[in-house]
């Protein structure tokens, strides 16, 4: 394990400044908290604190922080992110709030927020996912306008260099793994052109009312075969919400996150008295038992927030990191432990 090291990131909007305090994972950090993946995850939480601050619930701060990343066209999530190997971008987006409400929608083109769609799909639908072009159908009809499908200037880049060779090899966000022969295997944290390198946005938030909620946008893993779906609109694989216990979502190999219903997992060891890292490292530790040889190619990383705004989080592989704000945390970036 390495040693954590944090640093502050001014945010775009001002907040009350004690961040130098003795925070650790785990700490109770109070409420309001907003919790995100990633050091891009000052972009959500920039959106969801507003909401948070002035006494706002959570599954609006998080319906914004959504939206606030799917906005940046330079972030590889939402319709900016990088496409499937038929050069679409198609987005999955899930939101959870503190009464097992939930919505999703998956395989959506052309939506630029497809985090509201999702929350509309669980506050005017009898169901809880939309899928393709019954999602897009959805969403139009509630007046989501319909994009032009055209990809941005980095993922047209990085797509015209993915088919010189147009090799079926999905590699997630190791970040601080060294090139090895194959350097198109090597995912560095940011890409040539600075823009990030992380196609998952997921975020979780406890209110001044005490009540949690989350939410996951993705563009999914690049170069994806058409119609695949990862673990990010999956309730329990790619976020889950007990208002009882806790709140987690994650990012990474959405296929390893599936098949342990992850976000869940932590959840339940959560329920079972752990505190919120150590839950993230045995539902980590069962994701990397399950083959640890072919555990050191893929990354995955969960965050979790509990009922009483304790933190935690862990990941397979060094690299991972998250982004906490609250009234005393401003925008803080903190690397997670890892297993191997
Ligand atoms: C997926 N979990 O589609 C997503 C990818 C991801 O950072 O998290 N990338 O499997």
């Amino acid at each position: 394990m390495k040693s954590r090291r944090s640093f502050l990131r001014l945010s775009t909007f001002s907040l009350p400044f004690f961040s130098f305090a003795d925070f650790s994972e785990n700490h109770i950090a109070g409420k309001p908290i907003v919790v995100s993946t990633w050091d891009s995850g000052t972009i959500a939480n920039s959106g969801a604190w507003p909401i948070l601050q002035q006494g706002g619930k959570a599954i609006d701060a998080v319906e914004k922080a959504g939206i606030a990343i799917e906005n940046n066209i330079n972030c590889c999530v939402g319709l900016g992110g990088n496409p499937d190997r038929d050069g679409r971008v198609t987005l999955d987006s899930c939101i959870m709030d503190d009464r097992f409400n939930c919505g999703s929608v998956a395989f959506l083109e052309r939506i630029k927020h497809p985090v509201s769609v999702a929350r509309k799909v669980m506050e005017t639908t009898p169901h809880v996912m939309l899928v393709g072009e019954g999602a897009q159908k959805f969403a139009v009809a509630n007046g989501f306008p319909l994009e032009s499908g055209k990809l941005s200037a980095g993922a047209q880049k990085a797509y015209r260099k993915w088919l010189e060779k147009s090799e079926y090899k999905p590699v997630i966000n190791i970040e601080n793994q060294k090139p090895g022969k194959d350097k198109s295997a090597f995912a560095p944290n940011k890409l040539d052109d600075g823009t990030l390198n992380h196609d998952t946005m997921g975020t979780i938030a406890l209110d001044a009312a005490g009540n949690l909620s989350g939410m996951c946008t993705t563009s999914g893993m690049g170069f994806k075969m058409r119609g695949r779906v990862g673990d990010s609109p999956i309730i329990g694989a790619g976020l889950y919400v007990d208002n009882e216990v806790g709140a987690v979502t994650c990012s990474g190999q959405g296929e390893e996150v599936i098949r342990m219903c992850g976000s869940h997992l932590v959840v339940e060891f959560m329920r079972q008295g752990l505190s919120p890292k150590e839950a993230c490292r045995r539902a980590i530790e069962r994701i990397v038992n399950r083959d640890r040889a072919r555990a050191k190619d893929f990354q995955v990383g969960f965050i979790a927030l509990n009922r009483k705004g304790e933190i935690g989080a862990f990941s397979v592989q060094k690299g991972f990191n998250y982004t906490v704000t609250s009234a005393s945390i401003n925008q803080k970036i903190y690397d997670a432990e890892h297993f191997l």
